[in-house]
C-alpha cells in the first residue's frame, strides 16, 4: 500500500492553504519601503509642474536653499551636468528625470529638495520659482496629430511631428480581400479611457550609498528588482556588483511598479552627493498625475461577415496616447505591446492591424494596469467589435461566438496575427457561463420587462490573453531576454527555502511557491519558506508583471525541485543499499521497487546529504533553474453579467455576474478566486467609475480619490465564480496557466455590453466608459453614441 503523504494535507498542489504572509499584513507587521528608516536618513520632495506645456524660462532656488535644514536642492540642470537630466525608457524614447528644457505634462518633475524631514522639504520646494512661458497643450491624439499643432518632443533629433511609431501586423491585402467578399461589414469606433492602477501604497524608495563599501542599496517599490539593477548599473555607471535593490513588503502594485520613475534616480543621485540615505516617498497625488497610467487608446474596428455568421476578416486601426514620453514596457518589437492578440480565440482566417502611437501633453506610462501589454484593450475591442457584429447580422450573442470560437481539437492555433495559442475548451466554458447565468430565461424576463419599460441588458465576454513573456526567442526587454529563475535550497531537517527572480505584491507567491515544493518533493509547504524581491540573495529575474510569475518563475520552482529529487534520488539509493534504477518516488518518498516498504522519506535523503552521502557525491542538497517557457500560456474566461438600467437617470446595476475562468491547474484555489475577484472589481470600476481625463487646458482630472472614483465593499457587486473547466497547459511542467490578469482584462467588455445590449432598440452603439449615469442617459435620451475622449465637456 502506498506510503506517500497526503498531498493536501501537507499543502500540496490544489489546497486553498490560507496565505502564509497575510498574518503579518493583518497584525499591521507588514515591512513596506515607508517603514524602513535608516540612521541619518533624509528626505526628499518633488516640485511638479502646474503646466501641461510649457518653456522654462529659469529656475531660482536660492530661497530654498536658505530654508534651515534644507540640505540639497537638485534641478534638472544640475542632473544634466551629470548625464542624468534624461533616462531612456523601456521603449526605446528618452524620459525627462528633471525637466530643462520644458515641461510636458502637469505634475512633471521640475526640482527636488533634499532635507532633515519631509515638511522642511515640501516647504522648500514652494520656496522654488519657476518662471514658465506657458505653451499651447495637446491632450489626445488627434489634436497631436492636426496641421501645425505644437511640438512636444523638440528635445528630439529628427522629430519633426507629435508621431511616435506607425506600426502594423497581419496581411493587409488579404484582408482586402476578405472584406470584398463580405456580406456585411461591421463597424465600431470607441476609445478605451485613461485609467490609473492607483495601488494603495504609492512608490517610493530609499536610496543608500556608502562611499567607505562603494555599495549602493536601494531600498524601493518595484515589481522588477533585477532590471532595476541592470538599469541603474547603465543609467549611473555604476557597477552592477556594487548595487543591491531590495523590494520589500510592496502594498500592491497592479502595474504602476514597474517603469523606473525619476524619483527613484534623484534619490539615489542625492544619496550619492549626500554620502547619507534619502528617502522619497510620493503622495497620493503625485502618484495618480505622474507615474503609469494605463490604456488611452482609440479603436476603429471592422470585420468581415458571411450572413451566416462566420467571420471572414477583421481590420483594426488604433491610436494610442502615451503622453509626453514613451515608456510602456514591453517585449520590444511590437510597438503596441500585445495589442495583437485579439481574437485569438476566435477562428479568423486572416486580420490587419495597423497601431499609431503619439505624444500628448500627459504623463506617460502604458505598463499598463493589470494587463499584460494592452491586452486589455485587446479583449475590450474584441469583444466590443463582437457584440456590435452578433447585432448587425441579427444573430444571438452566444451563438455567434460559439460558432466563431477556436474548436478543442485545433491546438496549438496559429492566430491570424501570428501568435500560436496553447489549449482551451472555449465552447464548454461559454455553456457553463449561459447555464449559471440562466440565459435563455434572462432573454424571455428581458423581454417581458420591455413591455413594460424595464431596461435589462446582458453581455458576455470572452477572452483569451498571452500570459508569461518569454520565451526569450521572442521576447526581450532592452535586448534582455525573458525567462526566469528559481533557487531551491533544503536544509538538513528537510526544511527548504526557496528564492526567485519574480516580486509578490499581493498575489500570494509566499504561498504558492511553498505548494509547488510540496507538489514535487513532499516537503510540507509550511516547511518551506519563500523569499523574494533582494537581488543579493535571489536569483535573476524579469521580475513580476504580465501574469507572468506562474508561468516563468513558478515553472522555474517546479524544475528545480526536480533537480532536487534526483540528487535525492541518489542519496535514496545509497540509504537502501540498492541501484538507483531500482528506486521509485512516491510523494514525499523513494522505496525500493521490489519490497515497497523499504523506504526512505525526503526529509531523510535531506539530512543524508549533510551526514551520509555517498563517496565521491558533493555535499549538500541546493540548486537553482532557470527556465525558458517554449511559448506564453494562454487562460480563458468568459464574463457575463447582467444588468438593469434606470432610464430616468442613466445609473445601471449589476443583477448577477458569472465568471467562468479556465488557467489551467489551480495551485492555490482561494488564492485564484481571489485574483479573480480582485480582477473583476477593477473591470467593474472601470466600467463604471475609474478615469482620469484632462480638460481643454490640459489639467488632470482624477489626481485625487474625489475624482479619482475607486469601487468601495458597498459599490462592488456579488461575483458567482465557476472552476469547473480546467485544461492544462500542454508546456507548462504543472500545467498551470496565468490568471493575475485575466478578470481586469476580459471584465469591462462585459459590463459595457450589458448596459448597450439594455439600451438595444435606440441606435446606440456605443457610450465609452466609465458609463456614467449622465452618458447613458444622454445616449438614451438623444438615442446616439457617446464619446469619452478628453478635453471634457464644460459643463
Ligand atoms: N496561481 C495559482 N494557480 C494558477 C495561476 C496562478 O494558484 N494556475 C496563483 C499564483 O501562484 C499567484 C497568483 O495566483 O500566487 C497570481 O499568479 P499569476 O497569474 O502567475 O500572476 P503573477 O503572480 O505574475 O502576478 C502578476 C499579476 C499582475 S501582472 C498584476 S498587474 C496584478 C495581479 O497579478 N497585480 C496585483 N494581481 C494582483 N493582486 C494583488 N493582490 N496585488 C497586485 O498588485
Ligand atoms: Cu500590465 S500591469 Mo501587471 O502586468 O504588472
Amino acid at each position: 500500500m502506498s506510503q506517500a503523504v497526503d498531498e493536501i494535507k501537507i499543502g500540496g498542489l490544489g489546497a486553498s492553504r490560507k496565505r502564509v504572509e497575510d498574518d503579518r499584513f493583518i497584525r499591521g507587521k507588514g515591512n513596506y519601503t515607508d517603514d524602513i528608516v535608516l540612521p541619518g536618513m533624509l528626505h526628499m520632495e518633488i516640485l511638479r509642474s502646474p503646466l501641461p506645456h510649457a518653456r522654462i524660462r529659469s529656475i531660482d532656488t536660492s530661497r530654498a536653499w536658505q530654508i534651515p535644514g534644507v540640505h540639497l536642492v537638485l534641478t534638472g540642470e544640475m542632473m544634466a551636468s551629470r548625464n542624468l537630466a534624461w533616462m531612456p525608457t523601456l521603449s526605446y524614447d528618452t524620459q525627462a528625470v528633471l525637466a530643462t528644457d520644458k515641461v510636458r505634462f502637469q505634475g512633471q518633475e521640475v526640482a527636488c529638495v533634499i532635507a532633515d524631514d519631509p515638511y522642511i522639504a515640501k516647504d522648500a520646494c514652494e520656496a522654488i520659482e519657476v518662471d514658465y512661458e506657458p505653451l499651447p497643450p495637446i491632450v489626445n491624439p488627434y489634436q497631436a496629430l492636426a496641421e501645425g499643432a505644437p511640438l512636444i518632443r523638440d528635445d528630439k533629433e529628427n522629430q519633426p511631428d507629435n508621431v511616435i511609431y506607425d506600426w502594423e501586423v497581419g496581411d493587409a491585402a488579404g484582408t482586402d480581400r476578405a472584406f470584398a467578399q463580405a456580406d456585411l461589414v461591421s463597424k465600431l469606433e470607441l476609445h478605451y479611457p485613461r485609467s490609473h492602477p492607483s495601488p494603495i501604497e504609492c512608490c517610493g524608495s530609499i536610496a543608500d550609498f556608502n562611499r567607505a563599501t562603494s555599495k549602493l542599496t536601494v531600498y524601493m517599490t518595484t515589481q522588477a528588482p533585477h532590471i532595476i539593477r541592470a538599469a541603474v548599473a547603465m543609467v549611473a555607471e555604476l557597477p552592477e556588483h556594487m548595487i543591491r535593490i531590495i523590494s520589500p513588503d510592496i502594498g500592491g502594485g497592479f502595474g504602476n511598479k514597474v517603469p523606473v520613475y525619476p524619483g527613484y534616480v534623484c534619490s539615489i543621485l542625492a544619496s550619492i552627493l549626500l554620502e547619507r540615505p534619502v528617502k522619497w516617498i510620493e503622495d497620493k497625488s503625485g502618484n495618480l498625475i505622474s507615474t503609469g497610467f494605463a490604456r488611452d487608446v482609440y479603436l476603429k474596428g471592422e470585420m468581415a461577415l458571411r450572413k451566416d455568421g462566420k467571420i471572414l476578416a477583421v481590420r483594426m486601426h488604433t491610436d494610442a496616447d502615451h503622453g509626453a514620453f514613451f515608456s510602456d514596457a514591453q517585449p520590444s518589437k511590437f510597438k503596441i505591446g500585445l495589442m495583437h492578440s485579439a481574437f485569438a480565440a476566435y477562428d479568423i482566417p486572416v486580420a490587419h492591424l495597423t497601431a499609431r502611437g503619439v505624444y500628448t501633453n500627459k504623463a506617460p506610462g502604458g505598463v499598463a494596469y493589470r494587463c499584460s501589454f494592452r491586452v486589455t484593450e485587446a479583449m475590450f475591442f474584441q469583444e466590443r467589435m463582437v457584440q456590435a457584429a452578433a447585432s448587425d447580422l441579427g444573430m444571438d450573442q452566444a451563438a455567434f461566438r460559439r460558432m466563431n470560437f477556436v474548436r478543442d481539437d485545433d491546438f496549438p492555433h496559429r492566430t491570424p496575427f501570428g501568435f500560436l495559442t496553447d489549449s482551451g475548451q472555449y465552447a464548454k466554458c461559454l455553456d457553463v457561463g449561459l447555464r449559471a447565468i440562466g440565459y435563455d430565461d434572462f432573454r424571455k424576463r428581458q423581454e417581458e420587462a420591455r413591455s413594460r419599460g424595464r431596461l435589462l441588458g446582458l453581455g458576455i465576454s470572452t477572452m483569451t490573453e498571452p500570459l508569461g513573456a518569454g520565451n526569450s526567442r521572442e521576447y526581450d526587454i532592452l535586448g534582455i531576454k525573458m525567462f526566469d529563475s528559481a533557487e531551491l535550497k533544503v536544509h538538513m531537517t528537510g526544511k527548504a527555502i526557496v528564492r526567485t527572480g519574480a516580486r509578490t505584491q499581493g498575489q500570494g507567491h509566499e504561498t504558492t511557491w511553498a505548494q509547488i515544493v510540496a507538489h514535487e518533493l513532499g516537503i510540507p509547504a509550511e516547511d518551506v519558506v519563500v523569499e523574494e524581491g533582494d537581488t543579493d540573495t535571489a536569483p535573476f529575474g524579469m521580475g513580476t508583471y504580465a501574469s507572468r510569475s506562474t508561468p516563468v518563475a513558478g515553472a522555474a520552482v517546479a524544475m528545480v525541485a526536480r533537480k532536487i529529487r534526483a540528487k535525492a534520488r541518489k542519496l535514496a539509493a545509497h540509504l537502501l543499499e540498492v541501484s538507483e534504477e531500482d528506486v521509485d518516488w512516491e510523494l514525499g518518498r523513494f522505496y525500493v521497487r521490489s519490497a515497497p516498504d523499504r523506504g526512505v522519506t525526503i526529509q531523510e535523503c535531506a539530512m543524508a546529504a549533510y551526514s551520509n552521502m555517498p563517496d565521491g557525491m558533493e555535499p549538500g542538497l541546493e540548486n537553482t533553474a532557470y527556465y525558458d517557457p517554449p511559448n506564453l500560456t494562454w487562460p480563458f474566461a468568459v464574463y457575463i453579467v447582467t444588468v438593469e438600467v434606470d432610464p430616468q437617470t442613466g445609473v445601471w446595476d449589476v443583477l448577477n455576474m458569472v465568471a467562468v475562468d479556465d488557467c489551467g491547474v489551480r495551485i492555490n484555489p482561494m488564492i485564484v478566486e481571489g485574483q479573480i475577484m480582485g480582477g473583476l472589481t477593477e473591470a467593474y470600476a472601470m466600467a463604471n467609475m475609474q478615469f482620469i481625463t484632462f480638460d481643454a487646458d490640459g489639467n488632470c482630472v482624477g489626481s485625487n480619490y474625489m475624482d479619482y472614483l475607486l469601487p468601495s465593499a458597498w459599490e462592488t457587486p456579488g461575483f458567482e465564480l465557476h472552476s469547473e473547466v480546467v485544461t492544462p497547459c500542454p508546456h507548462h511542467p504543472i500545467g498551470a496557466k496565468g490568471i493575475g490578469e485575466c478578470a481586469a482584462v476580459g471584465g469591462p467588455a462585459a459590463f459595457v455590453n450589458a448596459v448597450i445590449d439594455a439600451l438595444s432598440g435606440t441606435g446606440v452603439r456605443n457610450v465609452d466608459m466609465p458609463l456614467l449615469p449622465d452618458r447613458v442617459w444622454e445616449a438614451l435620451t438623444y438615442r446616439r453614441d457617446i464619446s469619452g475622449a478628453p478635453p471634457v465637456r464644460a459643463d
